[in-house]
Parts: structure tokens; sequence; C-alpha cells
């Protein structure tokens, strides 16, 4: 007898590609029929058979604050009884931007759109039509979305699914993105002399969080901001992940760098799709109308987004999760690490506050090849063994997992006794 997931499955890939909406869904890297989800409620979700877990994806960052947070619910009830969307300026907009700039100073201007890819796209074409240079530089292994300039190298579903980039982009297209390695600042200082007066922007993911999870080398992030400012290249920071993740005013905040534009996405849309970019004054009024920058977009700044990401923010701001967010990420490495050499593996572990990644690799995990080094099948069967134990994990080994404020102590117990008993049964 089929289960309801494996029956929605069947059905899905009659209407949509690859039976899912987002490649990585499709649990296809960890050979797996995909679950489907019923519902989510604080740290947990459900699925259509009935089946519990506890959730370290979150909806792949933007539920920081656990699933189904009756502080948001309220909020989109009361929005949602005004209508939905009017496609004209609201209130709320100007008070969101107000309050993500107050928190983010390098943006001292911001644009809404509805996804990370939006946000990225039109962060690259400003820089673009700021500087009139075209290429741009992107890291092997950042993913800063779909759009046609950074599917090259790039990470998430691309590298899950072990993508060589993507057909459909032109060749002008690809010849404009040139390619450094995150953590060696060698690498950009020769395509920026080499390419010299040519490149509009630098566009990292401070910290990497779609190869797995990579932290930035002492120096490397203040190294980056001060070679974009000598060669007059613009420096985009892609906190699509880590803004209001690693810390209220993201990765620009823990490591103390002001880029030029910041994207921001997953958290700020409270659940909703939404996306930003923003930055120095003096670059954002390059963006239409006030400037020739075109970028438009039906639903941006969408009324029920826009409560709901500054519902989300505000309690963020005003609630300070980030420590108790920090602890829970700690014991959880800790017991990760103890259960590891309990059972004489000694995997890496790469952790950045509530963002977690183990990779089945000895190696230690500062560069993009040693994330390549992992065995992609010890994890598939590690994966395996934690959904059966109901724990939802990332369905790649090239994701980051989530620990949101909703996780509680005791569900983190839990966790690093299925994580034991699942390692014990693979390696
Ligand atoms: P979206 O267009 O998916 O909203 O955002 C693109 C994006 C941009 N920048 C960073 C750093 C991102 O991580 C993302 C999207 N993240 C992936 C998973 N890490 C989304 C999941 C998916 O593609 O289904």
């Amino acid at each position: 007898m089929n289960s309801l997931s494996e029956t929605y499955f069947a059905e899905a890939k009659k209407y949509i590609p690859g039976g899912v909406n987002s490649p990585v869904r499709a649990f296809s890297s960890v050979g797996l029929n995909p679950v489907y989800i019923d519902r989510g409620e604080g740290s947990r979700l459900f699925d259509v058979d009935g089946n519990e877990y506890i959730d370290y994806v979150g909806s792949w960052g933007p539920l920081i604050l656990g699933h189904a947070d009756k502080r948001i619910q309220e909020t989109i009830q009361k929005t949602i009884a005004r209508g939905t969307s009017f496609g004209a300026n609201t209130e709320i907009e100007v008070r969101f931007a107000r309050l993500i700039s107050e928190i983010y100073p390098s943006m001292e201007r911001i644009r809404m759109v509805n996804s990370g890819t939006e946000a990225t796209m039109s962060a690259v074409r400003l820089a673009r039509g700021y500087t009139g240079r075209d290429k741009i530089i992107k890291f092997e292994g950042c993913y800063h979305g779909h759009g046609d300039s950074f599917l090259i190298k790039a990470g998430s579903g691309v590298l899950t699914l072990g993508l060589p980039g993507s057909p459909g982009i032109t060749r002008g297209t690809a010849a404009d993105t040139l390619i450094a390695e995150y953590n060696n600042l060698d690498s950009v200082k020769e395509l920026l002399l080499a390419n010299k007066d040519e490149i509009a922007a630098v566009i990292i993911e401070p910290v990497m969080g779609n190869a797995g999870l990579i932290l930035p080398q002492e120096g490397f992030l203040k190294g980056l901001r001060e070679l974009t400012e000598t060669e007059n290249t613009l420096l985009i920071f892609d906190e699509v992940i880590t803004g209001f993740r690693l810390a209220l005013g993201g990765a620009q905040q823990v490591y103390g760098i002001r880029p030029d534009l910041t994207c921001l996405g997953k958290i700020i849309g409270g659940g909703f799709p939404v996306g930003a970019f923003g930055g120095a004054r003096r670059i954002m009024e390059h963006l239409a109308p006030e400037g020739p920058v075109y970028q438009a977009g039906t639903l941006a700044g969408n009324p029920v987004a826009m409560q709901a990401g500054y519902r989300t923010v505000q309690i963020l701001r005003d609630e300070n999760p980030y420590p108790a967010l920090e602890e829970k990420g700690q014991a959880l490495e800790r017991g990760f690490k103890e259960n590891q050499s309990k059972l004489g593996v000694s995997f890496a572990q790469n952790r950045a506050g509530s963002m977690f990644c183990r990779f089945f690799t000895g190696r230690n995990v500062e560069f993009y090849r040693d994330a390549m080094s992992a065995d992609t099948k010890l994890f598939s069967r590690y994966f395996a063994q934690m959904l059966t134990r109901g724990i939802y994990m990332a369905p790649s080994q090239f994701e980051t997992g989530f620990v949101s404020a909703a996780h509680s102590l005791q569900d983190i117990k839990i966790t690093i006794a299925a994580d034991y008993d699942s390692l014990k049964a693979v390696i």
C-alpha cells in the first residue's frame, strides 16, 4: 500500500517537472521518495501520513521563529481581512524599509522584491548600471538564486544535482561571470587585475550556506572589502540566508564589514515570498523611477508579506533569540561530536550560530574543494536513517541545517540520540 506521499509524488510528476516546484525538494540526491507536508508547528513538521519530524530545514531558512508562530499568524489574519494586494503604496512597506535600514545601516535605501533570486539579479543589474561595467565575480559553490549570471559553478540544487551549470545561459552571459575561490583572496586579486576596470561587482555569500556551511577565514572578508574598494568594484553581500540569521544585523554585523549592496530574503518574509536589496544612497538612486536602471514587480512590497516580515523582525529585535540559538547550536554540535568520538569516526562539522553542517569527510572544510571530498552516498544513508527516526534534515550534503527559536533543548537531546543511532547504522 503506497503512502500518501508516494501517491502525491506520482501524481505530481504528471503535471510538474520532476514533481516539484524546486529541484532540491525531489529528494533525488538522497534517493528517497519526498515527503509531503500536511502542517508545521513550532519545531515540528507533520507529513500527510501522520509522521512527525523535528525540522532542521525551516523552509530553507525563513522560519527562524518556527512553524505557525501564533504572533505571526495573528498578524497575517488581521492583515488579510483588509485585502491582500493593491499594487499601490502602503504604510507597512515604509515602516518595514525604515526598520531594516535601522538594523542594516549600509542599506540606506531598500527595494522590496519577491525572492532572493530577484534581489540578487536586481543588485547585479544595478551594480552594472551604476559602474558601467559588465563583469562580475562570484565564488565557486556560492548560490545566489537561479538568475542567469549566477548559474555558473553554483551551489545548492545545482551542486546537489551535479549539474555543470545550466543550459540556456548564453555564452555572453557566462563570459561576464568570473569565478574565484572562497577564502582565497589571491584568486580575487588575479581576476580584478586581469580584468582591470571591467568588474562591476563581487557578489558573495559572506558565510557560505549552499555548499554545506563554510565560514570565512580570518581577514578574508576584510581583504575582499579592501580589494573591491581599491578597484572601485562594488561589494555585494548576499545575505539571503545570513541576514537576521547569524545576528540581527547579519554577517555584516558579525564581521564588521560595510558592503555596497546587500541582498536579503527568507527570514524577512516571515514565511511569505519576499526578497530585498539595498545599499548606499548614491548607488540606489540609480534605480527607476529615480534613475535609469529598471526593476519592478507586481507583488513587490505585498502588504501581507510586509506585515509578516515586519512582525518577524520586530520579534527578533525585541526578544533577541540569538544567545539561545547559539546555545542550542553549540549543544547540537557538541552532541554530534561526542557521538562521533564514541563511534570512532571524525567527520567535519561547521557551525555558525544556528546554522550547522556535518560533512562526511575526514578533512576540515574551509574551502569548496574540501566540501567536495564529502561522501554523498554515506550522507544519503545517514539522511534516510535520521528521517526514519523523525529528524528532518536538508536532503542534500550541500545545504545547511537551521535551528529555530522554537527548538527546545529536549528536541536537541532527541536529535543527538537519533544521530548516534543513525551514524552507528551507516558507518
Ligand atoms: P530564492 O530565489 O530561492 O528565494 O533565493 C535564492 C537564494 C539567494 N541567495 C542565497 C544565499 C540562497 O541560499 C538562496 C536560496 N537558497 C536555496 C537553498 N539554500 C533555496 C532552496 C531551493 O532552491 O529550493
